[in-house]
């Protein structure tokens, strides 16, 4: 039992190594700009995919341009992106497909948790995008598309190959957390079980069974992001 715990121990601390556990209260910082830093993300599914929602939560003070979700497929590096650039007029993209589709945010990046959840139907294009629990108004999209199978899901690198081809000026800095991700579009309910933490998990990626490998420098701290939800957190056991 002993050696159990010990080689479980030591599995789940080398870099690399694939890695399953609930990631509730906890984010993946990513300290410093890189371009060999990320988190690969383990779906549960493969696809291929007719729709796809994404819930997130993220904390960054960058103001260049910056990767969020980036899902990969060896047809397209971006078959499924949320991309970000605060001083380009709060310039939002959602790609599909190979195609972006833009927004310009009208709320400002400020020093404070912010919860994205982005989604997109096939059948009818739609595409939805919530900032804050706040809806943008839809838009219609990249309709017929499918998302091919074995997608390279990857969080603090935009990938321009099939999980390569990064660029250190589009890699992410600060905190993420909350990742879901589902294989349908997601109705307004769903959103608000996501954005109230309410037992709302993705069936293709779920922050509380979540399969991930991290290579380079980046770490999993735990309490940081609960401290505005949870004061009797304490900082210094992160
Ligand atoms: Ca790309
Ligand atoms: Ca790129």
């Amino acid at each position: 039992m002993l050696e159990f715990l010990i080689i479980t121990v030591l599995f789940s601390e080398v870099p690399g190594y694939l890695t399953q556990e609930d990631m509730t209260g906890q984010v993946f910082l990513f300290p410093e700009e890189s371009d060999n830093s990320y988190v690969k993300l383990q779906p549960e599914k493969n696809g291929p995919f007719g729709g796809l929602s994404i819930c997130l939560r993220y904390y960054s003070l960058l103001t260049r341009e910056f990767s969020l979700f980036s899902l990969a497929t060896s047809s397209m590096d971006n078959d499924f992106l949320l991309f970000y650039c605060p001083q380009c007029d709060q310039h939002f993209e959602v790609s599909v497909g190979g195609r972006d589709l833009s927004y310009n945010l009208k709320e400002r990046n400020d020093a404070e948790w912010r919860s994205v959840c982005a989604s997109w139907d096939s059948s009818s294009g739609v595409v939805e995008l919530w900032i804050n629990g706040k809806p943008y108004p839809r838009k219609v999209f990249q309709k017929g598309h499918v998302i091919s199978k074995y997608p390279s899901i990857i969080i603090g690198q935009e990938q321009d190959g099939y999980g390569s081809n990064f660029n250190i000026n589009q890699s992410f800095v600060g905190e993420i957390s909350d990742i879901h991700v589902w294989d349908t579009a997601l109705t307004y309910q769903n959103i608000f079980d996501v954005l109230t933490y309410n037992n709302l998990t993705g069936n293709v990626i779920n922050w509380r069974s979540l399969k991930y490998k991290a290579e380079g420098d980046n770490s999993v701290l735990r309490c940081l992001k609960r401290i505005y939800h949870n004061p009797t957190c304490n900082r210094n056991t992160v």
